[in-house]
């Protein structure tokens, strides 16, 4: 299956956790097809935060969205994550976007991932790598525009 996974840091070195991130997702199960620059963003939800590192990979697995989840709040705790405050500061955040088509709401995991469309942070570093992209509102990624300043680095 193809999925995109969105990848955020704004703690520490953003450059070494955004790396680390990208190391530890590569496994035999899991292929990265494509990786996007970095840009540096404005913190969207909570503002009083330091400015983020924000960026978006591809991957091929073979794994169910659940398990590929697992594995991305695996990496997200080995990185030193601690949660706190709800959209707060993070040594780095793994967020599952888009898993194929795969529409589903349970207590883990909501698919597509339901602030996709209204962030530029996601939306800017997923142009750039997939601009052929339908998104899951039926909208070409080229003509939806989301909120908060975006720079690529
Ligand atoms: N993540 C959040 C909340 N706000 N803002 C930016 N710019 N980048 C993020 O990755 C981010 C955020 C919750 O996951
Ligand atoms: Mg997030
Ligand atoms: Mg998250």
């Amino acid at each position: 299956m193809r999925a995109f996974l969105g990848l955020g840091s704004n703690l520490g070195d953003r450059a070494y956790y955004l790396s680390e991130a990208v190391a530890a997702l590569q496994r035999p199960t899991i292929t990265i097809a494509s990786v996007s620059g970095i840009y540096e963003t404005e913190p969207w939800g909570v503002q009083e935060q330091p400015m983020y590192w924000n960026q978006v990979i591809e991957v091929e697995t073979s794994l169910a969205s659940l398990d590929l989840l697992h594995i991305c709040q695996e990496i997200e705790q080995q990185l030193g994550r601690v949660r706190k405050e709800h959209w707060g500061s993070r040594t780095i955040d793994i967020d599952l976007l888009i898993y194929d088509n795969e529409v589903s709401e349970s207590d883990e995991l909501t698919l597509p991932h339901p602030y996709l469309e209204n962030r530029e942070f996601v939306l800017a570093p997923l142009r750039e790598i997939a601009p052929d992209l339908i998104l899951p509102s039926g909208r070409s990624i080229n003509e939806v525009f989301g909120e908060g300043k975006v720079l690529p680095l």
